[in-house]
Parts: C-alpha cells; sequence; structure tokens
C-alpha cells in the first residue's frame, strides 16, 4: 500500500479511514488530527497552562509528547499508586521521559498521602474494590493539584477506544448522568475545578501506539495488574470484534453520539453545582467530598482493626 499523502511506501494502514501512511506523513497526520481536535472543541489556548496526567502508559506519554511539540505549556502530573512492580515501573518510565526532555513534572505518591493511601491497602480496609478507590483518589489529587497549581487545563490521554468502551457502557444502561458528563471537553461545575480534557479522544489505542513507537517514546506496556477482568475490557473485547468485522465503527459510534446524542442529557448535568468539603476544601456535595469520606473510612476501620488486635482486646 502506498501512504495517501506522499505516495510512498506505507508503513502504517488504518482500516477506519481507508487510509495508508509512511512514517513522517503518519507523525503528521497525528499531530494535524490532535491539533484540530484541540481547536474544534476550544480545548485550550497556547497561552494556558497545562496539567498533563501521566501513567507511563503509551496514551498518556504519546499525548504529552504530542503537546510539547506543538507549542503549548504543559507540566505532567503522575501519582503514584503503590500497585507493586507495575507502579515502580511506571514511575521510572515517567521520570525518565521528563528528565530526557528537561520537562516539568509533579509526582504525588500515595502511600505517602493523609494515613497511607496506597490502593491495594485501601482496598483492603474499606472492602472495595480496587479500581473503585482507585478512581475516587484518582479524581481527588488530579483536580486538587490542577487547582493548587494555579492550571488553566488538565489533559488526560483517553483514546476513542476507552471512550468508546465507556459509551457502549454507559449506554447498556442508560446512565443518563454519565452520558451528560461524556465529553471531550467538561466545564469546571465549581472554581476550583478546571477544564478537563481529551485531546485524544477519536485516536484510537492503535493510533497513539504507532505514534508512540514511530516517536521512540519508552512505555510501560504491561496493564495495571487489577484491570484484568474489568467490564471495561469486555466492553473493549466486544467493540474490537465489531470493529474487526466492520472498520470504523468505534470511530462512528463515539462521534456520532457527540453529534447527534450528547445534547439530548447535557440538561441532566445542569443540576450539579457542588458546595465546598468542610475537610480539604475541594468541591463536594455533601459535607465531605468523596475523597474525604474514603480517608475517613479507612482511618476509623483501620483503627478499629488495630484496637481488636491488641493483645487483651
Ligand atoms: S482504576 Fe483500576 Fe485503573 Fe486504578 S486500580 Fe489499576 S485498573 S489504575 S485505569
Ligand atoms: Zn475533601
Amino acid at each position: 500500500m502506498k501512504c495517501t499523502r506522499c505516495k510512498a511506501k506505507a508503513e502504517v494502514h488504518l482500516r477506519a479511514h481507508n487510509a495508508g501512511f509512511c512514517r513522517p506523513c503518519y507523525l503528521e497526520y497525528f499531530r494535524r488530527h490532535v491539533e484540530r481536535a484541540i481547536a474544534r472543541e476550544r480545548m485550550f489556548t497556547p497561552e494556558e497552562r497545562i496539567l498533563v496526567a501521566v501513567s507511563g502508559g503509551k496514551d498518556s506519554l504519546a499525548l504529552w509528547d504530542v503537546l510539547v511539540g506543538l507549542g503549548y505549556q504543559t507540566t505532567g502530573l503522575y501519582l503514584g499508586l503503590g500497585i507493586g512492580g507495575y507502579s515502580d515501573r511506571s514511575r521510572e518510565t515517567v521520570e525518565e521521559f521528563a528528565a530526557a526532555r528537561a520537562l516539568p513534572l509533579v509526582v504525588r505518591t500515595l502511600a505517602d498521602e493523609g494515613p497511607g493511601l496506597a490502593v491495594p491497602d485501601v482496598a483492603v480496609s474499606t472492602r472495595r474494590v480496587p479500581c473503585a478507590a482507585c478512581g475516587a483518589m484518582k479524581r481527588h489529587f488530579f483536580d486538587a493539584a490542577a487547582h493548587e497549581g494555579g492550571f488553566d487545563v488538565l489533559a488526560t490521554g483517553h483514546n476513542l477506544d476507552d471512550e468508546a468502551a465507556r459509551l457502549l457502557g454507559n449506554v447498556l444502561r442508560w446512565q443518563r448522568d454519565h452520558l451528560s458528563r461524556q465529553r471531550p471537553v467538561l466545564a469546571p461545575s465549581h472554581p476550583k475545578f478546571v477544564r478537563k480534557v481529551k485531546p485524544l479522544y477519536l485516536l484510537s489505542e492503535y493510533e497513539t501506539a504507532v505514534y508512540a513507537f514511530m516517536r521512540g517514546i519508552p512505555y510501560v506496556v504491561e496493564e495495571c495488574p487489577n484491570a484484568e477482568g474489568a467490564t471495561q475490557l469486555l466492553y473493549k473485547d466486544a467493540l474490537n470484534r465489531l470493529e474487526a468485522a466492520s472498520p470504523g465503527t468505534k470511530h462512528a459510534f463515539v462521534k456520532e453520539f457527540l453529534r447527534s446524542a450528547q445534547g439530548l442529557f447535557a440538561g441532566d448535568a445542569a443540576r450539579d453545582v457542588p458546595g465546598e468539603c468542610q475537610q480539604c476544601g475541594m468541591p463536594a456535595y455533601g459535607a465531605l467530598c468523596s475523597f474525604c469520606h474514603l480517608v475517613r473510612e479507612v482511618e476509623t476501620k483501620r483503627a478499629r482493626r488495630a484496637a481488636a488486635e491488641r493483645p487483651g482486646a
């Protein structure tokens, strides 16, 4: 196959777009695609400061790389989840990426926060599934870091496969409140929140992997061990089968939802105006935000367990 742009020998074939690209043209295609998404959705401007949440995986590092290449002002944010060797390797990868390019990086480690909040420990203490505990803590630390650092925007590396799987899950259960927030740009609902954006929302996992490979970005290939068996993977698998039979399905699913249906749910989000958490001051829908609730639960349950284990108890 020949490159769709320059007619040289193609190195990558994108069935969903019925296009092929040589290496330089592919990198150009990817950059332009991100640039157009940023402009079309008014995600941010060159004057704004962007905090990029990086996990060490291909998507977030490809995003950071492409934003730097496009000249945006970026800072990376890495949150150490405390998930054994997986977290150690992710942190190393992110630190090496930032150091090699002299990019600013903020690192927070859950094990060092509050009473010690490594994901596996919090999951055991609160009898939650690890991903539920992890999700609540990630949201809190991302929001808090963006607010404390005075950033304008928080960018994440969610790609088309993530968005399609999330959409499928939301549609299967008709979760109107989730559908109302499923957008590539989320305006802040409180002065302490910042705008949240997903510049890769229409680029597939395959496309970001090819970009990372062609740019020579070392990334952590292994998935978080807790991802195994997650419902999200089941949806991704189903969508991959549909995509194989009918290329372009994922793209159409997400794009058409945003174009024709997402607005129908927008009213569901209008009521969501949070107050402030009495503990940490971040936005909250009750007296405490869900993160501070979680921390309190960890403290109470650990204290109870310690008391029960004391000799003579
Ligand atoms: S939520 Fe769950 Fe992820 Fe957290 S515990 Fe791992 S799989 S990292 S996206
Ligand atoms: Zn709080």
